[in-house]
């Protein structure tokens, strides 16, 4: 027999997108639990983004866990585009007004954490077999086991923030969806290393050999991009690979005064695009992954999972104060309409930057001419500033 509660909002998975959520409802008021499939270790250990839009820092401040971020983050007020052998900057605070915020997404995640541990919110780490019913009802349920025994929870609305990889969207019948979705034919090896980076902003850079990424973590820490075969493995890439290659793709001064050393994390990504729509399914909301995925070309991943959840927490926290479901209803074509616009910016700049064998040299000659065209006009870089620093919600 399933033990069973209740709570106002159930959020399945503590990724950013859940556990911010859960934070801003927390200083509204308003009662959640959040299921999480994986152990808060295996959470914390996942390397992923690493760059805040103004916005996101912006709603990580409302949400009170702002302070860490602002003694460690690194204020970016430019990128600079490699080409042709040769480094170009953008400056984004000149062209944009804003800057953006170097802040690993595990430290993102690890200052939700503390903060929803310090209010005394629950979250149930390890929930095996978690699923949802009666979404289309006034009285949705979540399911899942723990240490062998049932539980079932009642809610008002349950927040999908499980990922690509979760279990909500799946759950919705496949005539209610419809998905969008281009799977690129390449890969990004990524790299953590204990070595000072190589440039105090990012370094991104277009080669004949293909697409590399130079970041950061803090003034000790870089964090390195390859684009390789999508089906190259981890052990394909011996450490005096990846930093020959590499050192292959920059520029000559820039390859010279790069410092290598060994990786502390190495991992590859496939690169996608991906959207679900709608993203309300009754009382179903999806948010952040679980709905839409980008390439990391643009780094808006984190940042799309960020402004979700400032659509969604402003519509349960309007409808618990007044009652009204207006906010609600207007969510999921809110959060789209500015996912859609980041789609398109994170699939522009992956065409440009990457190789695409398949496009031939008509293709390589057309992304040369685009970023001679970028760094000629000023109209030209502030379209990518906007987008980089990222759109108004
Ligand atoms: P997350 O972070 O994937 O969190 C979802 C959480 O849900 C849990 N979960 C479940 N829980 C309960 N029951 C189930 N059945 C569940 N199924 C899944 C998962 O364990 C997880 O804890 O999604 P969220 O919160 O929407 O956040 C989105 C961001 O994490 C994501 O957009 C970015 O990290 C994307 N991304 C990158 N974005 C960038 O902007 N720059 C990057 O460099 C970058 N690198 C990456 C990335 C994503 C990666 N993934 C997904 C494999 C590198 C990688 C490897
Ligand atoms: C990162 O720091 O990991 C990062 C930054 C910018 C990107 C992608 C990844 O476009």
């Amino acid at each position: 027999m399933a033990t069973k509660n209740r709570v106002q909002v159930a959020i399945i998975g503590s990724g950013p997108a859940g556990l911010l959520l859960g934070q801003l409802l927390h200083l509204a008021g308003i009662d959640t639990i959040i299921l999480e499939r994986r152990s808060k270790d295996y959470v914390l250990g996942r390397v992923r983004a690493g760059l805040l839009e103004q916005g996101t820092v912006d709603l990580l401040d409302r949400a009170g866990v702002g302070k860490r971020l602002h003694a460690q983050g690194l204020v970016h007020e430019g990128l600079d585009v490699c080409f042709g052998g040769v480094r170009h900057r953008v400056d984004l605070h000149a062209l944009s007004g804003r800057k953006v915020t170097i802040y690993g997404q595990t430290e993102v995640t690890r200052d939700l954490m503390d903060a929803r541990e310090a209010a005394g919110a629950k979250t149930v780490y390890e929930a095996e077999d978690v699923s949802v019913h009666d979404v289309g009802g006034a009285r949705p349920k979540v399911r899942y086991r723990k240490d062998g025994a049932g539980h079932e929870i009642e809610c008002d609305f349950i927040a999908g923030c499980d990922g690509f990889h979760g279990v909500c969207r799946g759950s919705v019948p496949a005539s209610s969806i419809a998905c969008y979705e281009r799977v690129y034919p390449f890969g990004w090896i990524g790299v953590l290393s204990d070595t000072p980076p190589v440039s105090h902003e990012l370094i991104y850079v277009h080669h004949e050999r293909g697409f590399a990424l130079c970041t950061m973590r803090s003034h000790t820490r870089s964090r390195l991009y390859l684009q390789c075969p999508i089906e190259d493995e981890v052990e394909d890439w011996p450490d005096e690979r990846f930093w020959d290659e590499l050192r292959r793709r920059l520029d000559p001064a820039t390859a010279a005064a790069l410092v290598s050393g060994p990786s502390i994390e190495k991992s590859i990504t496939p690169l996608r695009s991906f959207v679900a729509e709608p993203v309300r399914f009754g009382r179903l909301f999806l948010a952040g992954d679980a709905a839409h995925i980008v390439p990391p070309t643009g780094a808006k991943g984190l940042n799309l999972a960020a402004s979700d959840v400032h659509y969604l927490s402003g519509a349960l926290t309007e409808h618990y104060a007044s009652g009204k479901t207006a906010e609600l209803d207007a969510y999921s074509a809110r959060a789209l309409q500015r996912v859609w616009k980041a789609e398109r910016f994170s699939w522009w700049m992956t065409h440009l930057l990457h190789r695409f064998p398949e496009n031939g040299a008509f293709g390589t000659k057309i992304q040369l001419a685009e970023l001679d065209y970028l760094f000629s006009s000023r109209a030209a870089q502030i379209s990518l500033a906007e987008n980089y620093v990222g759109l108004p919600y």
